[in-house]
């Protein structure tokens, strides 16, 4: 089913030059780029897309991370891009990550509060098209 997806590379991903990266695993999948930018994440924006993590205890650091430095936002489409991408981006945990996937070989987070994990990508389509409207209102 030919959908689209939303993906953010967090500030760790931008700060360590893995947007390309991370751009390039998705393109050599076959996937379409069909929206691209590089913005400051505002708390506004963030409080709306981490909607459902409000009030949890990792709610807070996490905005202030992505709040830490630019985000680069991306809206790709194809055939299940949306499954695929969580797949390629391996579980939220870097240490838990498998080799192969973009958090498995790229993430660095040691021990830290926040996961930072490099990349963010829609878990549905609902998710998908309420995140799109989002980053690019
Ligand atoms: P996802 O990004 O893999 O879809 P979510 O559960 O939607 O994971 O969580 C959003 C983000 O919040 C994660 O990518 C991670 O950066 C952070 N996060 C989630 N759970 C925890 C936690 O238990 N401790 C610290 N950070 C977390």
């Amino acid at each position: 089913m030919t959908e689209r997806t939303l993906i953010l590379v967090k500030p760790d991903g931008v700060e360590r030059g893995l947007t390309g990266q991370v751009l390039a695993r998705v393109e050599a999948r076959g996937f379409r780029l069909a929206e691209l930018k590089k913005l400051d994440a505002t708390r506004e924006i963030l409080e709306q897309h981490y909607a459902e993590h409000q009030g949890k205890p990792f709610f807070e650091p996490l905005v202030e991370f992505m709040m830490s430095g630019p985000v680069v936002a991306a809206v790709f489409e194809g055939e299940s891009v949306i499954e695929s991408f969580r797949a390629m981006a391996g579980v939220s945990d870097p240490v838990k990550a498998a080799a192969g996937t973009i958090r498995g070989d790229l993430a660095r987070d040691w021990g830290e509060k926040v996961q930072k994990n490099i990349v963010h990508g829609s878990d549905s389509s609902e998710s998908a098209e309420r995140e799109i409207g989002i980053w690019f209102a």
